[in-house]
């Protein structure tokens, strides 16, 4: 697996440069280090050469040091003078490029959270996997849900922290199709190793086929099978296990209609609101054995997605009941143009734009989700956007 120092060649210290700033970028680190290295062999062998040449011995006579030589000196200020400003010119004249994204940059938001990442595209659509076209530039604005991470795609030389509490921005251009590498380069926590995703670079066609799929998320699935898609893209296999084995969290397997002791010795029968409840705010019921170490998906998970969850969970346990064919307003399918119900949507009731009415909303409860604003005739990809910040609470 990992490449011996002759099959990695150029590529000691970084792999191959993939973006347009790369290059520039191992040019300044290459002219350091060569200049570096050279300083280094010219200082220790003079160093050398002197303790030698002078050392003390019988019969060698002590000469006077000479006060001072202006030739000399001017020397060793105007050489070092030249190459640090050389390197100063070129380091500053990369540190602008990369600092200013280009106006007409594509822009992904990226959210990162322990330890997983998210990121954000224009048309609401979201993976934990960053795509990306080719020969775009990319604007990415970089956020934290909790501690400090750092993103870092070796590949393209880029590197940018994601900071609670506000917004840094970074840019890059892609000029290869293929996979990268990106991880967190900072480090947040126990599985601060594990944070690792990988950018997709495609041609821009193929992404933009991409994004719409993403756009349409899991809701033209069955249930179960979009509840096992969002296990991953949500970043939940980074705790928890499907098969039974033990993880940072309770193992998914047999959890659904099997009882739990919390902390404080309260035992619970795992039912659908429980495990709402415990996606949304994981600290109100903490599992005994465990560490309160889960973060709260309030605002980053859509109710329907938690309904896809819950009944994957129930396929995985033999005290479930019969997890649910489809959605559960695929059952009941509204006659079209009956936009202004609630449950419906412009897209028909199993649009992508379909409202969440099980688990039932609790008595009393905004619904905020009911979407009978003139925009609701308009179809499309606008429609859809707005339908999700609607259930999601516009909470990213
Ligand atoms: C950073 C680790 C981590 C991530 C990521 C994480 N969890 Fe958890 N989860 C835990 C831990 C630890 C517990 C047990 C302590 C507690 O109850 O808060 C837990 C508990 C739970 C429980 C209650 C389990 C039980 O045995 O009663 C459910 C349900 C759950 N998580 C679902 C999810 C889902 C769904 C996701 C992804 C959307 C997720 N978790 C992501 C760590 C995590
Ligand atoms: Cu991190």
């Amino acid at each position: 697996m990992t490449p011996t120092l002759a099959q990695l060649g150029q590529r000691f210290w970084m792999p191959d440069a993939r973006s347009t700033y790369a290059g520039e970028t191992d040019w300044l680190f290459y002219l350091i280090f060569w200049l570096s290295a050279g300083a280094t062999v010219i200082i220790i062998s003079l160093m050398i050469f002197f303790i030698l040449r002078y050392r003390r011995r019988p019969g060698h006579v002590e000469q006077a040091s000479p006060a001072h030589s202006t030739g000399l000196e001017l020397t060793w200020s105007l050489i070092p003078l030249v190459a640090f400003m050389s390197i100063f010119y070129v380091g500053f004249r990369s540190f602008v490029n990369i600092a200013t994204p280009p106006d007409y940059a594509y822009a992904i938001t990226v959210s990162a959270t322990k330890w997983s990442w998210e990121f954000i595209y224009p048309n609401g659509a979201t993976s934990p996997e960053l795509h990306v076209p080719k020969d775009r530039p990319i604007r990415l604005t970089l956020a934290s849900t909790d501690v400090i991470h750092s993103l870092f795609v070796p590949a393209f030389r880029l590197k940018k922290d994601c900071v609670p509490n506000r917004f840094n921005t970074a840019w890059f251009q892609a000029t290869e199709v293929g996979e990268y590498e990106l991880y967190c380069a900072e480090y947040c926590g126990t599985k601060h190793s594990a944070m690792r995703s990988k950018v997709v670079v495609q041609e821009p066609g193929q992404f933009m086929a991409w994004l719409d799929n993403a756009a349409q998320g899991t809701t033209n699935m069955p249930p179960v099978e979009a509840g096992l898609k969002l296990f991953s893209a949500k970043g939940c296999t980074q705790c928890h296990s499907a098969d039974g084995s033990a993880n940072t969290g309770p193992t998914f397997k047999n959890l659904f209609g099997h009882e739990v002791m919390l902390t404080g010795g309260q035992k619970i029968v795992v039912d659908e609101e429980y495990i709402r409840e415990s996606i949304l705010n994981p600290s109100a019921k903490v599992v005994a054995g465990f560490e309160n170490v889960m973060p709260p998906y309030q605002g980053r998970i859509k109710d329907l997605e938690i309904t896809a969850m819950i009944e994957w969970l129930k396929s995985l346990s033999d005290k479930a009941p019969k997890p649910l064919d489809a959605f559960p307003a695929k059952t009941d399918p509204l006659p079209p143009g009956a936009g202004a119900q609630p449950g419906a949507s412009p897209e028909g009731p199993n649009g992508p734009g379909a409202r969440m009415t099980y688990p039932p909303a609790e008595p009393g409860a905004e619904r905020s989700d009911v979407d009978d604003s003139p925009l609701a005739d308009a179809r499309g990809s606008l429609t859809r956007l707005l339908a999700e910040w609607g259930t999601s609470g516009g909470a990213e």
